[in-house]
């Protein structure tokens, strides 16, 4: 079995340097060779956890009936898929004897029906963090019966490490493989989990024996991060380099119970882009092409890093024509394009902290995972995202956006300023530090009633200073270097949908004669009027 990077590693907020013994165990060639462990299960093979093996209802009634549970999974991959289901029946049995439990969930990102559904459905969560894009959560938290923490990812593991989080009680992590030694060889994501198992005082196991076994010398998990003041470079140069080890190490000790699970991850449904992101990609793939030509770009370009969704699959789509190979992904989440351009060869290394496939790429993927292991690297998501690397690697940021306004500040999270949609994401951790920071959005939702550009958005996740390129079907509007009221002219007339550019220019004009102050010109009595106008009569255009 391949062991990288056994060197002296540093625990997070902790002064000691120890040295972790190099890992061993069954290796994949002995795994395809179908040869099971000294305890007679091919993915448990320390047979001190193999004692440890429970139902998952006996593994949630070891979670106390107030607890912070850390569990794994992002963006659909890698969450346990047994542990949160049986903890939803014991809060409702819970609730039908009048004795009413509600837990805290912290997790890695979002993560699937089968977690955030079951239980937003029983109204036992109190608070959720970092990030969801869970309907029946989404449902909970803007009726106001569930509390939320939108959190930059790469901070999550500090905030948790700073306390501000309170104790966590237990975390749940769903793992592909427990080594000999008992190391844990994670699954599709890595996340927290490496932050929930150090803090966590007791930990659950789901060893998923559906996640390909190959998975194992994908994953890089660093032990050298700390609090300041002893923090130290993180020593990534490029989107391949590997700094940690290809295991998340617990204590026996700490571990209460080991379910066995063999279930699918989520695995979003692929839809082909459609006419709209094509041309939204068009404009990115035609704003890079320039780049190049100008010399501020090379030809294989800078680490990409791209949020999920259609938009972003239709610019993945894209670089498969790019004319040169070599390309590389610094980001977040590993989607199916991502994967496209590494079988097509124009993508050589990608680093991510989870995938998030659709069901065919997932079949495909498992059945070769292997093949991919030198290509791909799995970090947690603090190193993932770490503004440190992504400032040094100069990514190419490209997320997508619910709204941006006429200076370029940007609303990625909150629809007419106070319902949550997702979360912020890793958006801000590669917004404000990659080289060229890009937002995307058709110019209109809702069937024209919306208009993604607006006078003044309702909420601000990412401010004018980190926006660098803001793209809709429309055009392109490159705000480098540019004054605000030079930005207004270029995203009014490159970026607004034509049924709505009259308008914008009309309040522009008007706030350029009667604004307070000049230099950012508004008309504070009007400046949210289009909000307004949506939530009075369901539209944003005028009479
Ligand atoms: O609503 O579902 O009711 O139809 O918002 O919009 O067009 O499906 O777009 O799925 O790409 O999401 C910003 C939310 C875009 C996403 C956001 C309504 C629209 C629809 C969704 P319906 P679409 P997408 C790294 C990067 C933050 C996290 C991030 C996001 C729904 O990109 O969560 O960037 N970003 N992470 O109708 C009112 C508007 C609207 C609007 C769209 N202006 N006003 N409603 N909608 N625009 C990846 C990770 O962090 C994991």
């Amino acid at each position: 079995m391949r062991c990288r990077g056994d060197t002296a590693i540093r625990r997070y907020g902790d002064t000691a340097i120890s040295t972790y013994p190099a890992c061993s165990g069954l290796g994949p060639d002995d795994e395809k060779a179908g040869k099971r462990s000294v305890t007679g299960h091919s993915r448990i093979r320390n047979s001190l956890l193999a004692r440890r093996i429970v139902t998952a209802e006996e593994a949630a009634a070891m979670i106390p009936a107030d607890a912070n549970i850390g569990m794994s999974g992002f963006t659909g991959a890698g969450y346990p898929k047994a542990v949160p289901g049986a903890l939803a029946r014991r809060i409702a049995a819970a609730d039908a004897a009048g004795e009413p439990m509600r837990v805290s969930v912290w997790t890695g990102a979002s993560t699937a029906p089968e977690l955030d559904g079951v239980l937003a459905a029983t109204d036992g969560i109190d608070l959720r963090l970092p990030y969801q894009s869970d309907p029946v959560t989404r449902e909970k938290i803007n009726s106001g019966r569930m509390e939320y923490i939108d959190l930059h990812l790469s901070h999550v593991a500090q905030s948790v490490w700073q306390g501000f989080l309170g104790p966590l009680d237990v975390a749940v992590v769903e793992v592909s493989a427990i080594t000999e030694d008992g190391h844990l060889v994670p699954s599709s994501s890595v996340g927290n989990n490496k932050t929930w198992i150090d803090q966590a005082d007791k930990v659950i196991l789901e060893v998923n024996s559906w996640q390909a076994e190959e998975l194992m010398g994908m994953h890089d998990v660093y032990y050298g991060t700390a609090l300041p003041p002893r923090r130290r470079p993180i020593a990534v140069t490029g989107p391949g380099d590997r700094i940690g080890v290809p295991y998340l190490r617990c204590p026996a000790e700490k571990v209460i119970a080991v379910v066995e699970t063999h279930a699918p991850d989520r695995n979003t449904p692929f839809k082909s882009p459609d006419e709209i992101s094509r041309r939204i990609a068009g404009h990115v793939l035609d704003f890079l092409v320039n780049e190049v030509k100008q010399g501020r770009l090379p030809e294989s370009l800078l680490p990409l890093q791209s949020g999920v969704g259609n938009v972003a699959n239709a610019v993945l789509a894209g670089l498969e024509e790019w004319p040169a190979d070599g390309l590389t992904a610094y980001t977040e989440v590993i989607q199916d394009g991502m994967l496209q351009l590494i079988d097509s060869g124009k993508l050589d290394v990608v680093s991510a902290t989870a995938f998030s496939l659709s069901s065919e790429t997932v079949e495909k993927f498992n059945a070769r995972a292997g093949e991919y292991r030198d290509r791909i690297v799995l970090r947690p998501q603090e190193i993932s995202n770490h503004p440190e690397v992504v400032r040094r690697l100069g990514c190419l940021a490209m997320n997508g956006m619910i709204e941006a306004d006429i200076y370029g500040n940007i609303n990625s999270t909150h629809i007419m300023g106070s319902r949550v949609q997702n979360g912020i994401g890793g958006s801000g951790d590669f917004a404000r530090n990659g080289l060229i920071s890009f937002f995307l959005s058709p110019s209109e939702a809702k069937g024209g009633a919306i208009s993604a550009i607006v006078p003044m958005v309702s909420h601000v996740d990412h401010t004018e200073h980190d926006v660098d390129v803001i793209v809709t079907e429309q055009g392109l509007a490159d705000l480098r270097g540019l004054s605000p009221k030079q930005r207004a002219r270029q995203i009014i007339d490159k970026c607004a949908h034509p049924d709505f550019r009259p308008a914008l220019e009309e309040y522009y004009q008007r706030a350029l004669h009667s604004s307070h102050g000049l230099h950012t010109p508004h008309m504070l009595d009007q400046a949210l009027s289009w909000h307004v106008r949506y939530l009075a009569s369901g539209s944003m255009q005028g009479d």
